[in-house]
């Protein structure tokens, strides 16, 4: 029985992120950013031509975001703030807009008051056009603008807000934003986008990592981390080959990332991989940017928890190098990923529901970055429907807290958090509001964006005010 009950000071959340909820897109001088304009200038690349210039109006109706949650019970609220919010001018040196800087004042207050912990993403995709056009993340002056920004919030906010998070999934910013465009800005730069990218990504984490530890924790005593997407690989087969696309899987995809912060540059088989492969294609450098030995120190251990958002698994096998596009990350890696028949789909074509990949990830994490403490930072499951009764969701989320709890009791991995994908439905990227993830239910027609608990919320609640996974 007591492997079922969570240990003590383990915490429970929810998260949402601005674009996908606050709408607002430029009332009180906020400016404009890479997805208002994507979403403006070619609404076909979203289902449904739809965009978030309004969504759950969270913009005006925190104080009801905040009663949800104070119902709901969950000890923090993980949100992001828009840049283009609090600096419409976005670079360095500029002018903090003081209407925008209130508003999360507002939000944050509100949490404190309702006995809330604010967690907050400093960037949750939302790059400032005005940056985008001189390059977003593929121009290293963007990093400075960063530090600026986050600096900023650390100055308007740190007095109360103690968990910090840098980035929201490097991965997709780079990978979909530079290189596969999925995402804004939906550039195809193959194989040179997502790695100049990330470059600057986590150059720019580790700076402000050192500035927070420097200036800010010894007065304001709070912890910053990053938080990357972690989709788990089984191997296709037990054959020894698909047991190494599986490795190579992870580590072209987070490892990529990880692997930095946690033990410094980047994975030896991603260098030797990229090296090798911009050879073959009569490039006189590598498509894989270096670190200088001072940049390797600096953003080496620059993470005091680890977030990771988990939602999935797939299966991994070798391709045959000529069916992916040359170059490409994706080449790089070199890895087919397949889903096994039983594992159960969601609403989203990249959602399966699999427990045991949950459990195999958090002891890969263990194992490779010697036990860090790790805060689901979120997991969740998409539904397609209008239905309260959401029983689905319902059982995937039992069954990846089951999965955690095995995790930690009978193998000590340092998971400290949990944190459910969404608090309500909103807009999702190019999906638009075709998948919901929310624990609470909205209907974009209806102008008050009433917020409706959903069955999986008060099995939630019930979970956190029980602190333990009881059946009914
Ligand atoms: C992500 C983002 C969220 C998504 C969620 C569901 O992980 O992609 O952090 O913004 O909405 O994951 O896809």
């Amino acid at each position: 029985v007591s492997q079922r009950v969570f240990p003590e000071g383990f915490k429970f959340g929810v998260a949402t992120a601005a674009y996908q909820i606050e709408g607002a897109w430029n009332e009180d001088g906020k400016s404009e950013n890479i997805w208002d304009h994507a979403t403006h200038e070619n609404p076909e690349w979203i289902d449904g031509k739809t965009n978030a210039d309004v969504t759950c109006d969270s913009y005006h109706k925190f104080k009801e975001d905040v009663k949800l949650m104070k119902d709901l019970g969950v000890n923090f609220y993980r949100f992001s703030i828009s840049w283009t919010r609090v600096l419409p001018d976005a670079v360095e040196g500029s002018k903090l807009n003081e209407k925008g800087v209130a508003y999360y004042n507002n939000l944050i207050d509100e949490l404190i008051a309702n006995g809330i912990e604010p967690y907050v993403t400093i960037f949750h995709w939302d790059t400032p056009q005005s940056l985008e056009t001189h390059g977003g993340w593929l121009n290293d002056t963007i990093i400075d603008n960063y530090v600026y920004y986050a600096r900023q919030l650390f100055i308007s906010y740190g007095d109360r807000v103690k968990k910090w998070i840098t980035f929201n999934e490097p991965q997709q910013i780079c990978e979909q934003g530079y290189e596969t465009a999925q995402k804004a800005p939906f550039l195809k730069l193959h194989g040179v986008g997502d790695y100049q990218c990330f470059h600057n990504v986590v150059r720019a984490h580790g700076k402000i990592y050192r500035i927070y530890d420097k200036e800010f924790r010894p007065v304001q005593g709070g912890e910053i981390g990053i938080t990357a997407d972690a989709v788990y690989a089984f191997p296709k087969t037990n054959s020894v080959s698909d047991q190494m696309a599986a490795e190579q899987f992870i580590e072209f995809y987070y490892g990529w990332f990880i692997h930095p912060i946690m033990i410094g540059n980047y994975p030896p088989i991603v260098i030797e991989r990229v090296d090798e492969l911009s050879k073959q294609e009569g490039r006189v450098t590598s498509r894989l940017p270096k670190f200088t030995e001072e940049e390797i120190d600096m953003i080496k251990g620059s993470s005091d928890f680890l977030g990771l958002n988990h939602y999935t698994t797939i299966l991994a096998t070798f391709g045959d190098p000529d069916s992916f596009p040359n170059p490409s990350h994706d080449r790089d890696c070199g890895v087919l990923t397949s889903r096994d028949p039983s594992w159960k789909p969601s609403a989203a074509p990249w959602l399966y529901e699999v427990p045991t990949g949950f459990y195999h990830l958090l002891l890969w994490i263990k194992e490779h970055y010697n036990n860090p403490r790790v805060i689901i930072t979120e997991t969740g499951w998409a539904g397609s429907g209008e239905e309260l009764d959401d029983p689905d969701r319902v059982q995937y989320i039992r069954n990846y807290l089951s999965e955690l709890l095995k995790a930690i009791y009978d193998d000590g991995c340092n998971v400290i958090g949990y944190t459910i994908w969404s608090l309500m439905d909103n807009f999702e990227w190019t999906y638009g509001y075709t998948n919901k993830f929310g624990l609470t239910y909205i209907d974009f027609e209806d102008p008050n964006r009433t917020r409706i608990p959903r069955t999986s919320y008060k099995v939630y609640q019930k979970i956190i005010s029980t602190r333990r996974l009881i059946s009914d």
